[in-house]
């Protein structure tokens, strides 16, 4: 029998829940337990001083950056940004070069078809703001819901500082190509000026994007594959002016600038998903050792030698050559991924001594306590934890907080 058609204003799949204003509770909804996107109105932003530097009174010229007051953002010339051009592709990403940001308004003031192109990412505004002795909040304010924040609330301790805010600023066109955000971080980006154009992959539906099957690089661009092939299973939404989106766990998504924009963005991880953060980290670090599985062998004969034991038969108690081993990996690791598992450690730690926000804007110790757990009995078993001293203390101290016990 065939069912009935659901009434037009019944939400499909397909559908990005919107909301006016948004509770924590609703969030935690939205985020731990269904991990989907949703788009929050303007009343998130209206309050943000960047609104009103940024916008440009409208007249009637044809300037390319309309409603984006290019001017106002000559205040930061001197910061160094990350510069996309989206003519030239590079590999998943298009050519990235580094330049002052004085360098980059020059170029779209003087409108061809080259600065068209150009796409400002990744620029560590906040960041920059606050070395020079500024506050973010001269720029915009967090939304609580977003606060519970374990990325940047840790990085910003580093010597020199980190962290994962950023300011996108591009030209109609420009876009950013099918990705997921770094360690299956969550994102929450709001739109300052202009409107974006959201595609979003539920994981369920990324096989279809991949090039090959069972291959881990995915295509470059959705519509390259045809409407027909993702209609049906990918979330596609126009963000406007002032609305902030939150990108779920793990989502592939790739994003059109409709307008010249300015968007403010954020990659955050709360308790949630440190289990996803964790075995990627690991997965990535499994991939480090198969490249280098070589230096492994080398390392571990030439102890052999050194010692006069036949290689293979190296007594498990002789650890040097095995330090050198994981300790170069993690330095890899390092560098390939831009962290590795002291960080992450580090960052639980760090998290859990000194919470982010206060206590109504976060998950119960117990829930916290309880996401925890399983990997730190994970990570008892490892070698890292058996043969790196500083990690094991490291752990240890994590433990005894989220009541691991010692499994010896
Ligand atoms: O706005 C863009 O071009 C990309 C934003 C993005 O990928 C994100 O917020 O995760
Ligand atoms: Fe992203």
């Amino acid at each position: 029998m065939a069912t009935p058609n659901p009434p037009s204003s019944a939400p499909s799949d397909l559908d990005i829940e919107r909301f006016e204003t948004i509770t924590y509770q609703q969030f935690q909804r939205n985020a731990a337990n269904l991990n989907r996107p949703f788009i929050v109105g303007p009343a998130l932003t209206e309050a943000w001083p960047c609104i009103r530097k940024w916008r440009q009174i409208p007249g009637n010229d044809s300037q390319i950056h309309e409603h984006l007051n290019l001017t106002a953002l000559r205040e930061y010339a001197h910061h160094t940004v990350q510069v996309a051009d989206c003519s030239t592709r590079r590999y998943n990403e298009f050519d990235r070069t580094e330049r002052r940001l004085g360098e980059v308004l020059d170029l779209w003031e003087r409108e061809n078809e080259n600065s068209r192109k150009l796409y400002v990412k990744d620029w560590h505004q906040a960041l920059l703001l606050e070395k020079n002795g500024g506050k973010q909040d001269y720029i915009y304010t967090t939304s609580d819901i977003f606060k519970d924040d374990w990325m940047t609330h840790h990085a910003l301790t580093l010597d020199p500082p980190d962290d994962y805010r950023f300011t996108y600023v591009g030209p109609k066109g420009t876009f950013t190509p099918l990705h997921r955000d770094v360690y299956g971080s969550y994102s929450w980006s709001s739109n300052i000026i202009g409107r974006k154009h959201w595609w979003l992959v539920p994981p369920g539906h990324t096989d279809i994007f991949r090039i090959r099957k069972g291959s881990e690089d995915m295509v470059f661009d959705i519509r390259d594959l045809g409407e027909d092939v993702w209609k049906e299973k990918v979330k596609v939404v126009v963000q406007e002016a002032g609305e902030t989106i939150f990108v779920p766990s793990g989502w592939y998504h790739q994003v059109e600038n409709l307008d010249f924009c300015i968007s403010i963005n954020q990659n955050f991880a709360s308790s949630h998903i440190m289990p996803t953060i964790y075995h990627n980290l690991l997965q990535s670090q499994a991939r480090v050792e198969e490249a280098i599985d070589d230096v492994k062998i080398m390392l571990r004969d030439h102890a052999a030698k050194q010692s006069g034991i036949e290689s293979g038969a190296v007594n498990d108690d002789v650890r040097e050559w095995e330090v050198e081993w994981l300790e170069q990996v993690q330095s890899l690791l390092e560098m390939d991924a831009g962290w590795g598992l002291r960080g992450f450690w580090a960052m639980v730690a760090y998290n859990l001594q000194n919470p982010p926000v206060d206590a109504s804007l976060r998950p119960s110790d117990d829930y916290v306590h309880a996401k925890l757990r399983p990997l730190v009995e994970d990570f008892r078993h490892r070698r890292e934890y058996a043969v790196l001293e500083d990690l094991r203390r490291l752990v240890d101290d994590v433990a005894l907080i989220v009541g691991a016990h010692s499994s010896t």
